[in-house]
């Protein structure tokens, strides 16, 4: 009987009749169960072979349906290797992979180009106290020149910062000279009650550079500011200083650089000037580095604060500041980032 079951069990050639085979035989009402259980009405000197017996043929079937089953899905697995081929040739899906937003490629490639001449790079805080903010940058409670910068009050202490300048300060305060010059840029998003247009936008980025040294020159101010348009947009890109007010230096300017669209002949975006506005800058006005506990008599300095939003605009031609709030991807991959 034991030969014929186990013939059976070869004969099976599908995973699911094996199991039904195995129900049948070794189940509470296959024949193995039923021979143990009729053990009980056999003459006791008889029971001890019998239940040996009976339990080596159920071990028997048990480990032929097993060999089986391992040789069904065997099959069944070679038969799958065959069947699904895989075109190694074929090209893969493409995996979607982020990039730095295009304001930060920009100050990216700030800060690599002011660490590569020693400065530090620092960040500050967005929500910002009016002391450093406006008091420590010249600017007292009700003086008329805090009307250039609209502000998102929380407290009557704290703001949104205006402009990245409170790191002036806040570095200023902190700065041990007698190891050596300030030379510091400071990126980070800044905050304005400012109406969006599209040159305009309520949230912006602005990144502030200080040196504060012993014999700092307007020159040494052109120059930097002559790099960075350099690095920025090539050397085709002239920079154009105009008198200018700020209350934290004196003397103060606006830095132009040549107009990308007409190559300084004059045209729509630069308003046939053949210049375009980027940033604010200046010496250090005398009462900034007073407040800071810095003697004017023996330290001075440049400061500039530049818009990368308004460097991404003009390096990319965008016509509309707001789109680099939208966060449209269609928009944004279009800078993606080369190697
Ligand atoms: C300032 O914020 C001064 N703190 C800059 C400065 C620093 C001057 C150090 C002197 C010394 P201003 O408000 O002009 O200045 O802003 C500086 C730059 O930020 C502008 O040239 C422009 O590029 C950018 N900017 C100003 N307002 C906006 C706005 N609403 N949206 C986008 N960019 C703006």
């Amino acid at each position: 009987i034991r030969d014929e079951r186990k013939q059976s069990i070869l004969d099976v050639d599908d995973l699911k009749k094996l199991d039904e085979l195995r129900v049948q035989l070794l189940g509470k009402k296959g024949p193995v169960t039923q021979a143990l259980r009729s053990m009980k009405d056999l003459p006791a000197d008889e029971r001890p072979s019998f239940g040996q017996f009976a339990n080596k043929v159920r071990d028997d079937l048990k480990n032929a349906i097993d060999d089986r089953n391992s040789e069904l899905q065997q099959a069944a697995l070679n038969f799958k290797l065959q069947h699904e081929k895989i075109d190694v040739t074929l090209p893969g899906a493409a995996v979607t992979q982020g990039q730095p937003h295009v304001i930060q490629q920009i100050v990216d490639q700030l800060e690599d180009l002011f660490m590569g001449m020693g400065y530090q790079v620092l960040s500050g805080p967005e929500v910002e106290e009016d002391k450093y903010n406006f008091e420590m940058m010249n600017l007292p409670k009700d003086h008329p020149a805090r009307d250039m910068q609209d502000t998102f009050y929380i407290t009557k202490e704290i703001l949104m910062r205006t402009q990245t300048s409170p790191m002036q300060a806040r570095t200023l305060e902190t700065h041990d000279f007698s190891k050596g010059p300030l030379k510091m840029i400071s990126p980070g998003v800044v905050y304005r009650r400012d109406t969006d247009d599209p040159t305009h936008s309520h949230q912006f980025h602005q990144v502030e550079g200080l040196v504060i040294d012993k014999h700092v020159t307007m020159a040494d101010l052109k120059g930097t500011l002559e790099l960075v348009a350099h690095t920025l947009f090539g050397d085709r890109f002239d920079v154009r200083l105009r008198p200018s007010y700020f209350p934290f230096t004196e003397p103060s300017v606006e830095a132009d650089i040549t107009c990308f669209n007409c190559g300084g002949k004059g045209c729509n975006v630069c308003k046939y000037t053949g210049w375009i506005e980027v940033l604010g800058a200046g010496m250090v006005h005398p009462n900034v580095l007073k407040m800071a506990g810095v003697d004017p008599t023996v330290y001075g300095g440049f400061a500039f604060g530049l818009g990368p939003d308004r460097f991404a605009m003009l390096k990319y031609g965008v016509d509309d500041i707001r789109n680099f709030y939208l966060n449209d991807v269609r928009f944004l991959t279009q800078f993606a980032k080369k190697g």
